[in-house]
């Protein structure tokens, strides 16, 4: 193709040298015959003709070129982007692919560690349970649990029969005793089980252990002298044997003298109850328990917010009240406490509340300011509702040991107690101090306070205290 075009150029190259000839003597000779102008004239269309075929020769050429040449080309590299566009939305695609199965491969070798790890320390709990806290919680839980519906299950079965006791009592009470329990029982197995026979020597050191745990030296001397009579009555050699002759005893001691510990609560009957005591002991704490407690057994109460000598102590019964969800009447701070039980009593016949329960001061200056303000609340009583019944409680803190026997000495010289209830037993391992309060007084103990939450006031039960302390 080319070459032909060089050929047709080739030979219009040659024609114009022909036609620069021809002009060049039509130059020289300005009057040519007829026949040679002719002639020049047909060259010259020849010329033109001529231009006219190449300039159309070269429209084709260029027209071909573009459409048979160019033109496949450009699809060609409009294909070939397109399909290199395409390869590469694929690679991307593949790439994050890729990435993402490498992530999951990731994770799941994570999970599989962790499980290992929870294993093995399963496996460790298993080994030793009493290291993992939060499963020995949920294991105590479990066993209150089956506890109770045992209980549920006993109510079932013999509905005449006396109730059963509150839900996993004897284990609360040995939680809340353990202090006292492991000085007391504790050391007496030690003590028993390090003897070979029974001795002065085992005697001796029993009192030992007995005084430690704040039982009065006089309550001891007598507990002792009962059970040697017992051991040498019934002729018993092996020391094991002491510590079930000892607890009968101390059942049967405080038994005796802890009777009628009842609150008076009774139907068609509304009650007054005044709690009293030195600062501190735990009287306002009590109260909000006690209500709690009392409420539970299914009578409506009330409190009265007596102890007027500082806006705290107002301010602490008000809360325990919410917590027990119960009403209180309240004055003040500096108000005077007669005013406060004379607006509280008249609130509870007009609400008709079976209970109600009155905080005092324990921060009164002496024993002369002491009696004048609780004869005046009393007459108060006395006068607004002298058909009520009435509680005096005097609330004593084991943690005082001795001190709380004196105690009950010097208010009972100033009030008429009715019932004692014993705080903190604890936070202490002298919890023996209930005996020689019980039995050198004849005021009973009502309620003792192991704890500070709301459930932490239990009913005075002696045989269960006993078996509580030996267990
Ligand atoms: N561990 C323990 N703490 C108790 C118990 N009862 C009371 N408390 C705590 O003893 C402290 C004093 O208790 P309160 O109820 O304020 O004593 P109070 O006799 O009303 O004191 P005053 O109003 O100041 O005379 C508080 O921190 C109570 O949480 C108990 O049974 N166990
Ligand atoms: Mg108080």
């Amino acid at each position: 193709m080319f070459k032909k075009l060089f050929d047709k150029f080739k030979k219009k190259d040659e024609d114009y040298e022909e036609i620069e000839d021809l002009e060049e003597g039509l130059d020289q000779e300005e009057d040519l015959p007829e026949e040679e102008k002719t002639v020049l004239e047909e060259i010259e269309k020849e010329e033109k003709d001529l231009a006219k075929d190449i300039e159309n020769h070269l429209e084709e050429e260029k027209k071909h070129i573009e459409e048979d040449i160019i033109e496949p080309i450009a699809e060609e590299v409009d294909r070939i982007k397109t399909e290199v566009k395409e390869d590469k939305a694929m690679v991307d695609e593949l790439v994050a692919d890729q990435e993402k199965a490498v992530e999951s491969l990731l994770e799941e070798e994570r999970k599989e560690w962790e499980e290992e790890q929870v294993e093995k320390l399963e496996e460790e709990v298993k080994e030793d349970p009493k290291e993992d806290p939060i499963i020995e919680e949920v294991k105590e839980d479990f066993e209150e649990e089956v506890l109770i519906e045992e209980e549920k299950e006993l109510e079932v079965e013999s509905p005449l029969e006396e109730k059963p006791k509150k839900k996993g009592f004897l284990d609360r009470l040995k939680d809340g005793l353990t202090k006292t329990r492991d000085a007391m029982s504790s050391s007496i197995d030690n003590l028993i089980n390090g003897k070979a026979k029974i001795d002065d020597d085992l005697y001796e050191e029993l009192e030992e252990i007995m005084i430690s745990a704040d039982m009065g030296v006089e309550t001891t001397i007598n507990i002792i002298d009962q059970l040697r009579d017992n051991i040498e009555e019934k002729r018993i050699r092996d020391p094991k044997l002491i510590k079930d002759e000892l607890e009968k005893i101390m059942k049967e001691e405080l038994r005796s003298k802890n009777v009628n510990n009842d609150l008076k609560i009774e139907e068609g009957k509304q009650t007054v109850i005044l709690v009293i005591g030195v600062n501190g002991v735990g009287k306002t704490t009590t109260i909000g328990k006690l209500a709690y407690n009392i409420k539970n057994e299914g009578n409506t109460v009330m409190l009265a917010a007596a102890d007027t000598f500082r806006a705290a102590a107002i301010e602490q019964l008000t809360e325990w009240s919410n917590r027990a969800d119960v009403e209180i009447i309240s004055h003040a701070e500096g108000a005077d406490p007669a005013s406060v039980v004379f607006d509280a009593l008249n609130a509870q016949k007009a609400r008709n509340k079976d209970v109600l329960i009155c905080d005092t001061a324990g921060r009164l200056h002496n024993k002369k300011n002491l009696m004048n303000e609780l004869e005046k609340i009393n007459r108060v009583i006395d006068r607004e509702h002298p058909d009520a019944n009435r509680e005096t409680l005097l609330v004593l803190d084991a943690t005082t040991g001795q001190n709380a026997i004196y105690q009950a000495k010097e208010f009972s010289k100033v009030a008429n107690i009715t019932g004692i209830v014993l705080t903190k037993l604890d936070g202490t391992a002298k919890g023996g101090v209930v005996f020689p309060l019980q039995i050198e007084h004849s005021i009973p103990v009502k309620y003792i306070g192991i704890g500070e939450q709301m459930d932490n006031l239990e009913k005075f039960d002696s045989d269960k205290f006993v078996e509580a302390l030996l267990s």
